[in-house]
């Protein structure tokens, strides 16, 4: 690593102790961008990366509510609004007890970039809370985000910062937060995106991240000559992000076989069809259930709980598959799990999740050569519809179906172009984490120069 990466990497850990998922996401950032500083050494004269790496504002603050039994619960509330270079603040909010600054910064963090690959014009933020819906009352999810956008709601705004969800935040929040948003600001606006369809959401929104990354899959094995049809494939999460790459796998003629939550997972040998993807959206979604429920159901399927005594996860291990969609969480692919992915013969690895490949597991998936797709541009398709929601919104617009999924699709292929064609540029063909960190980059740095300093 060259002394100029260290002398940053340095001043991340120092100016943020304790930040170890945002000194990762900097850190793998950094490795890709050495060449760029080589060959353009005018981004360290306007020192591009060392404003980059401070968010341009962090709102931090209290949020009160009353549980189901009238006792008085607090949460701590937060908006990380990273950079507004190309446009304006965009990202998810993120409800779960692990939530804390450095988990938002490096999402924030990881946004711009994506979201400058996306082609549209968004700036990146992410925000959230350490608030757990699991086992809260309807009730209860909805004082909470009252609550939130009670201090919230004087820092976004359809041009200025436009939240969508994430981890824990599906369209039962959004409507929340719309709700109490357009009360305080006695306006209708787009300021959130993910929105429910009858007031202003865009269809294919609640699809659009798990499509998304699986289009982006079908462009890398493309560029292999091959397909998804008959493929076996690992996806891992049974949220919003797995379900619908599991629809889509299946449409495509692939067979998914596992899925999983944070209690355990489920193998599924026969694979998991439209029928029984079904059962779990009902489970998932309307239920709030767990995902060792489905055997109780479908037999041939086995569960395996999580075994926090293990060093790796058996849902990496356990199963030979062609390809791999990661889309619960951050890190949940360790050193041991990709070894273990490699040892099986996968063939592409291509993330839901956002960074859920450690450090050391992304260098041995790009020493092995395989298709590794980087989260910040193949989980990109999201973000993306948050985008045609945004300019459906001011255009005062409803998109058809077929409409936002073309759009969609001709967005992941730009994207894996964008990838295919700097990773080239760069000498380094065939890595879309070069591809995706330096496509992303050129964009928001030159934006900054002509912006002055900011
Ligand atoms: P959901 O809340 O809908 O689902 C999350 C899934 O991941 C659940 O199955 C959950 O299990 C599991 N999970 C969450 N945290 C953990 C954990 N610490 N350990 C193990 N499993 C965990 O979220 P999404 O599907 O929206 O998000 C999944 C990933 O995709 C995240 O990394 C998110 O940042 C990323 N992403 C999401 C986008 C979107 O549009 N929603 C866009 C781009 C990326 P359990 O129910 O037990 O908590
Ligand atoms: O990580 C992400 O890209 C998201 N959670 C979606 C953000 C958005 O604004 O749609």
């Amino acid at each position: 690593m060259s002394e100029y990466s260290k002398e940053i990497i340095q001043t991340v850990k120092e100016k943020n102790q304790n930040e170890v998922e945002f000194l990762q996401a900097v850190t793998e950032v950094m490795e890709s961008l050495e060449v760029v500083f080589d060959k353009y050494p005018h981004y360290k004269t306007h020192k591009i990366l060392e404003r980059i790496i401070e968010p341009e504002r962090v709102i931090m603050f209290r949020v009160p509510w009353f549980d189901d039994q009238g006792n008085v619960q607090i949460n701590r509330g937060f908006r990380i609004e990273m950079n507004s270079a190309i446009g304006p603040y965009k990202g998810g909010l993120r409800f779960h007890p692990s939530v804390n600054l450095s988990i938002l910064k490096f999402l924030a963090f990881e946004q711009v970039f994506k979201n400058s690959l996306t082609t549209l014009p968004m700036g990146g933020g992410k925000g959230g809370s350490d608030f757990d819906p699991k086992g809260k009352s309807d009730n209860e999810v909805m004082r909470f985000c009252q609550s939130f956008m009670i201090e919230l709601f004087r820092h976004i705004g359809p041009n200025t910062d436009v939240p969508a969800g994430d981890i824990g935040v599906g369209g039962r929040e959004i409507g929340y937060l719309f709700g109490q948003y357009k009360r305080l600001k006695n306006e209708f606006t787009g300021v959130l995106t993910g929105k429910g369809l009858n007031w202003g959401g865009s269809l294919i929104r609640p699809e659009a991240t798990g499509y998304g990354n699986v289009y982006f899959a079908s462009e890398m094995l493309a560029t292999k000559g091959e397909t998804l049809e008959g493929k076996t494939c690992l996806v891992s999460g049974s949220g919003n992000v797995a379900q619908y790459a599991v629809e889509k796998i299946s449409q495509l003629g692939g067979k998914v076989i596992t899925m999983s939550d944070s209690n355990g997972y489920i193998y599924d040998e026969k694979g998991i069809n439209a029928e029984k993807l079904g059962f779990i959206m009902d489970l998932k979604n309307k239920k709030r259930g767990r995902i060792k429920e489905y055997t109780d159901k479908y037999k041939e399927a086995i569960y395996f709980p999580i075994d926090t005594k293990l060093n790796y996860n058996p849902l990496w291990k356990n199963h030979k598959a062609d390809c791999v969609f990661p889309s619960a969480t951050q890190n949940e692919i360790n050193e041991t799990d990709a070894k273990n992915i490699l040892t099986n013969k996968v063939k592409l690895v291509s993330e839901g999740a956002n960074m859920p490949t450690t450090i050391d597991g992304v260098n041995l998936f790009l020493d092995a050569g395989i298709l590794y797709a980087p989260g910040k541009a193949s989980n990109a398709g999201g973000v993306a519809t948050s985008g045609l929601e945004m300019s459906q919104n001011s255009g005062r617009l409803s998109w058809t179906r077929e409409e936002v999924d073309n759009r969609l699709r001709i967005i992941m292929k730009s994207i894996h172009k964008t990838c295919v064609n700097v990773s080239n540029q760069f000498g380094k063909k065939g890595n879309y984490v070069i591809g995706a960190n330096i496509g992303g980059f050129l964009k928001v740095a030159d934006s900054m120069i002509d912006q002055g300093l900011v």
